[in-house]
């Protein structure tokens, strides 16, 4: 019978200590404070854990479960082929906020418009944006998916239903992370105060507090590009990618799912570049809940987020699923991947003034 006068040793005290630094707990060691926000924040992560546990659940017995794999034979508004899983993980996304009194709006990457959760309004405060299941292409394969979230106070009133007051800047979100479903499942997150990474553990089913205060090396090895979309890129990322191929010290790392990506590069340094193409200036990524949470992510621990000419954070939408190119990571090499797009900037600029000259 362990004496409570006789103090744990210190290696069972830090392993207790450790193991009730809940993902709820720690938001709130975050504010200092036990203030109303405070508390909606712990709650409201609290309920994006939820949601990551019964979508973890799922995943992990996807191959088992009737019904779970494959496509439903609908595409999403994105014009993107959904699987099953999308559908299944923005359900629980949905039910897990019914009924919290926090949360008035959802706004999903597989939702035309947001979803109202009328009992939740007026007093709920908060929208949620996300990607309920990012890198669905990988689940049938069963390698790591994620999702990404963001979370935004309800602004000015929102009287059409239209959540046209979501689209500002990135600036504006209060709270920002993603979930990395892999060998272990693991929710990373920040407040403005840092980024911080739990991992599941699933004896106790409670997310656990395992990096604090993450901070992206200043330059790191890996570039992260599709580059089977080489030749529909402009020339500019063309000739990043050469100068990555004809120098030392780099190496390519693609997984087909932005946050396994994201999160190699958050730990180890580099980039991750989902530019624009020709056909496509514009480029894949969803800038309100994939880039613009992960910009938030990325600042807080000191690296950087472009369109290639703008900070991500400052891009203000003209539409919900408004897209924009991504380049994302440790500051050094965004600047490296910037000063290509700037050069053939400036080319193209001194081009149109010999034309001009020329007439
Ligand atoms: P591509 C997944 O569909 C996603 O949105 C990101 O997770 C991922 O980085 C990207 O698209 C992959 O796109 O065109 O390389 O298959």
């Amino acid at each position: 019978m362990t004496d409570p006068e006789q103090p744990l040793d210190l290696d069972h005290k830090y392993a207790l200590d450790r193991d009730c630094t809940t993902l709820s707990r720690h938001v709130l060691q975050q504010f200092q404070s036990f203030s109303a926000e405070a508390q909606d924040l712990s709650a409201l992560m609290n309920r994006v854990a939820l949601a990551a546990k019964l979508i973890a659940r799922h995943l992990s017995r996807a191959g088992l479960v009737e019904d779970a794999l494959g496509f439903t034979g609908r595409t999403n508004v994105q014009g993107e082929s959904v699987k099953k899983m999308d559908v299944y993980a923005n359900q629980v996304f949905i039910s897990v906020f019914q009924e919290s009194g926090l949360v008035c709006r959802l706004a999903s990457e597989e939702m035309e418009d947001p979803y109202y959760i009328p009992e939740n309004c007026p007093i709920g405060r908060y929208t949620l944006l996300y990607d309920p299941i990012d890198g669905s292409s990988n689940v049938d394969i069963n390698l790591n998916v994620g999702a990404i979230f963001a979370i935004r106070r309800q602004g000015s009133e929102d009287l059409d239903y239209s959540g046209k007051d979501l689209l500002q800047d990135g600036h504006q979100q209060i709270a920002a992370g993603y979930v990395l479903y892999g060998p272990s499942t693991m929710l990373v997150y920040s407040i403005g105060k840092g980024v911080h990474a739990f991992t599941l553990d699933p004896s106790l089913g409670e997310f656990i507090l395992a990096s604090e205060n993450i901070h992206v090396p200043d330059h790191g090895p890996v570039y992260s590009v599709n580059e089977g979309n080489f030749w529909q890129c402009e020339e500019s990322i063309r000739n990043y990618i050469r100068y990555v191929h004809r120098h030392e010290g780099y190496t390519a790392r693609y997984s087909g799912a932005l946050v396994g990506d994201f999160h190699r590069i958050l730990f180890q340094g580099g980039v991750f570049l989902y530019p624009g193409t020709i056909k496509k200036p514009e480029g894949k990524l969803r800038l309100l809940y994939e880039s613009a949470p992960l910009a938030f992510l990325i600042e807080q621990a000191g690296g950087r987020a472009s369109t290639g000419l703008q900070n991500i954070l400052d891009v203000v939408p003209d539409r919900l699923h408004a897209r924009t190119p991504l380049i994302i990571g440790s500051k050094e090499d965004v600047a490296l991947v910037e000063s290509f797009i700037q050069e053939e900037q400036r080319e193209r600029q001194e081009q149109e003034i010999l034309a001009s000259k020329g007439n």
